[in-house]
């Protein structure tokens, strides 16, 4: 059985990590357009910088979740049926041992030079004077997509949604497209649809089951149902 996972923040919600629009979470507390769209980042490169350098310091204090650990279970003993996209930019699915994980949205744990498209390995704190290793021009980025922006890895992920089975999303509100567009295209391509939340997201209404809880209980739980047929 071919299986596409979309994981967003909640399942990193009880490693510690915040989520966007739950009660306190980032969007509550911080403008958007201030530190996700390309503009805030013109506008105001250093407060977008430290906005990411906190949650890279929050990422890399955090543990993988039983959540986490119940897809590279499944990944392991599936192999290349299971595709597993995230919206998350933190390494807890990587940690878990999951393997290949989708970043749709990109990381934390990436670099990007805005002039000349050179990649490299973000370092712990990213300053606005360290130019960029290949073209020397100053502010490099946090390599992530942000509003705007053209997520990555789109035709794989469109391929794998037009041939799977199931499509599953686990901890994303589904309010932030194209993603939250997935389940339309697993749908009309004959796919059976799942979603785990803590509780229905603004997408539920598409899915063909919603289960609500914690992903450290709902995930585990599924998987082993999976691994059990
Ligand atoms: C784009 C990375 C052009 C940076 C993020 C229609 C089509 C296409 C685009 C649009 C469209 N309409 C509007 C747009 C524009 C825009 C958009 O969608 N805006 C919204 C606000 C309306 N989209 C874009 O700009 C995207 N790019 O459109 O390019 C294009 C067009 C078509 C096709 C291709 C390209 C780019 C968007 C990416 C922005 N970057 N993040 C960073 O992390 O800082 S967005 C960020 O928020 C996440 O990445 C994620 O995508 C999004 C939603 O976050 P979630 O992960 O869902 O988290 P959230 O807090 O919202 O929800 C948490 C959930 O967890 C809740 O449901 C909660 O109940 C649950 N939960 C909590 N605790 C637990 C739990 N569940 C289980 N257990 C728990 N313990
Ligand atoms: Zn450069």
């Amino acid at each position: 059985m071919r299986i596409v996972i979309l994981t967003g923040a909640g399942i990193s919600a009880e490693s510690g990590l915040d989520t966007f629009r739950d009660a306190g979470g980032l969007w509550a507390r911080h403008d958007l357009a201030d530190l996700a769209t390309p503009e805030g980042f013109a506008r105001d490169p250093a407060l977008v910088l430290d906005f990411y350098n906190q949650r890279r310091r929050a990422a890399c204090a955090a543990k993988p979740n039983p959540a986490h650990a119940a897809l590279a279970r499944l990944q392991k003993d599936n192999g290349d049926q299971v595709t597993l996209v995230t919206q998350n930019i933190d390494d807890l699915h990587e940690r878990a041992g999951s393997d290949p994980v989708i970043h749709m949205h990109g990381s934390l744990f990436g670099a990007l030079c805005g002039a000349c498209g050179h990649r490299w390995p973000a370092p712990k704190v990213m300053r606005l004077a360290d130019g960029c290793q290949a073209c020397g021009a100053g502010s490099p980025r946090p390599d992530v997509v942000w509003f705007g922006e053209m997520p990555h890895q789109l035709d794989r992920i469109s391929a794998a949604l037009a041939r799977c089975d199931l499509f599953v999303a686990v901890g994303t509100s589904g309010a932030v497209y194209p993603a939250a567009g997935f389940v339309d295209l697993a749908r009309d391509s004959g796919a059976e649809t799942l979603e785990l939340n803590l509780e229905p997201g603004d997408r539920a209404s598409a899915f063909d089951t919603g289960r609500a809880g914690p992903a450290s209980d709902l995930v585990p739980a599924w998987v082993d149902e999976v691994l059990g047929r």
